[in-house]
């Protein structure tokens, strides 16, 4: 089967698409990676034309062998869906996880995404704790989440109680929470070990002044993930710009109500006083 009418590479581009079509990817901002299943990788192989190992910047022992659908560096979302084999590569992880070769894609040439050693360290953690659920993790740049970067304190209990507070369905899509990495230099193994160490908590972690980073099972899950919190964050936005005094919020017991009712577990370290 030819790469670009496969299912999974479909529905791939068509994430890409929409998360440009919400504006989260301006210019070359933003990067998605999808870890193949191995019937994914068989109906494909055939296409394959493998270049040179090179180092990924980190080590993944844990995905050893894997093969991943990437966005490549320095493309832009808005392409993705005019000229996939230009903007996107298919790359397989080597034995020992420290290399990986293109496969297929980039066919103008270039790199994986600048962001590859956070997106494979996620991975690494996330294919663990979830015994190999999920496979997806995306990173773009969502206006109203980075905006509150400016204003909320940098700390996992702040935001993930303000955007509980902002929608009610908000506790039960990320009843774990979000996790917060304070400024740091993007695209290195630095920022990728502290992204990572909030994965094994939560499915999201907020870069301040930069982004946000969603990981779940499919691309329908984690894009609606990313897609509720930022919309969450898009009323806290408003509601900040009216008044720096909410006048009547959901409390501590409602969110407890809530959890018994919709079978979550609410952390109660998310549930203090105010
Ligand atoms: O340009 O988003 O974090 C891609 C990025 C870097
Ligand atoms: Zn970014």
């Amino acid at each position: 089967m030819k790469v670009l009418e496969s299912e999974i590479v479909k529905a791939y581009i068509r994430m890409a698409d929409d998360g440009w079509q919400q504006g989260w990817h301006e210019r070359n901002g933003g990067n998605l990676t999808y870890r193949m299943k191995n019937e994914e990788v068989e109906e494909l192989k055939e296409n394959f034309t493998p270049g040179k190992w090179q180092d990924i910047g980190t080590t993944v022992p844990g995905l050893a062998g894997e093969y991943f659908i990437t966005t490549g560096s320095g493309k832009f979302f808005r392409n993705v869906s005019i000229k996939p084999e230009d903007s996107i590569a298919i790359i397989e992880i080597d034995e020992k996880g420290e290399n990986y070769r293109i496969c297929w894609g980039l066919v103008n040439g270039g790199r994986p995404t600048s962001e590859l050693p956070s997106h494979l360290m996620n991975h690494e953690v996330k294919k663990r704790i979830t015994n190999g659920k999920h496979r997806v993790i995306y990173h773009a740049h969502p206006v109203n989440t980075i905006a509150l970067t400016f204003v909320l304190p940098l700390n996992d209990e702040t935001f993930t109680r303000e955007l509980w507070e902002m929608a009610t369905e908000c506790p039960v899509v990320f009843p774990d929470g979000i996790g917060v990495v304070p400024w740091m230099v993007p695209g290195g193994r630095d920022i990728a070990v502290e992204t990572s160490k909030l994965m094994e908590k939560y499915d999201v972690a907020i870069w301040a002044h930069h982004g946000m980073f969603c990981s779940g099972e499919d691309f329908d899950l984690t894009f609606g993930l990313m897609h509720t919190v930022e919309k969450s964050a898009e009323i806290l936005v408003k509601v900040l710009s009216m008044t720096d005094k909410k006048r009547q919020t959901i409390q501590p017991d409602d969110f407890r109500n809530l959890a018994r009712d919709f079978k979550v577990t609410l952390p109660e370290r998310f549930l203090f006083e105010k």
